[in-house]
């Protein structure tokens, strides 16, 4: 089953979004199969965002990143991937169609709420980067047969 990696970055914890953002991928019929709240190390942030540690803005990214609290997520549903980052909005809030989470409470890139995986490869990488295998919970909900046909 396809799994994404999604993190609430700390300015979506500070401003009390938490639950509005997983409610998103709740009612969406996406499966919730890891969770936790944590500080970020230098090192993880840094692995994290390795394919943009040449770009100006990679310094703030690892500041902002290791600020405060992050909400680490693994979710899991077909096409999952690619539908998180539809329900996450463009990266520039001020580009994010109203509707998305980007879209609806931000106004600047670096302040952008949410991470979530590019690509089913990326998201493996991610997942495996942040969570311990036996972190996630492998599970079926008891509602899946009124989401699938
Ligand atoms: P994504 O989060 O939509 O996948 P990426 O291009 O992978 O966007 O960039 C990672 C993160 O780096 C973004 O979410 C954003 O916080 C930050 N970022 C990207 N481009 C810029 C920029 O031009 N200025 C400042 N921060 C940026
Ligand atoms: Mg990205």
């Amino acid at each position: 089953m396809e799994r994404t990696f999604l993190a609430i970055k700390p300015d979506g914890v500070q401003r009390s979004l938490v639950g509005d953002i997983i409610r998103r991928f709740e009612v969406k019929g996406f499966t919730l199969v890891g969770l936790k709240l944590m500080n970020v190390s230098r090192e993880l942030a840094e692995k994290h965002y390795e394919v943009h540690k040449e770009r100006p803005f990679f310094s703030n990214l690892i500041e902002f990143i290791t600020s405060g609290p992050v909400v680490a997520m693994v979710w899991e549903g077909d096409g999952v991937v690619a539908s998180a980052r539809k329900i996450i909005g463009a990266t520039n809030p001020l580009n994010a169609e109203p509707g998305t989470i980007r879209g609806d409470f931000g106004v600047d890139v670096g302040r952008n709420l949410i991470h979530g995986s590019d690509a089913i490869e990326t998201a493996q990488r991610e997942i495996n980067l942040w969570f311990e295998q036996e972190e996630l919970v492998s599970w079926k909900p008891s509602l899946m047969s009124w989401i699938h046909e």
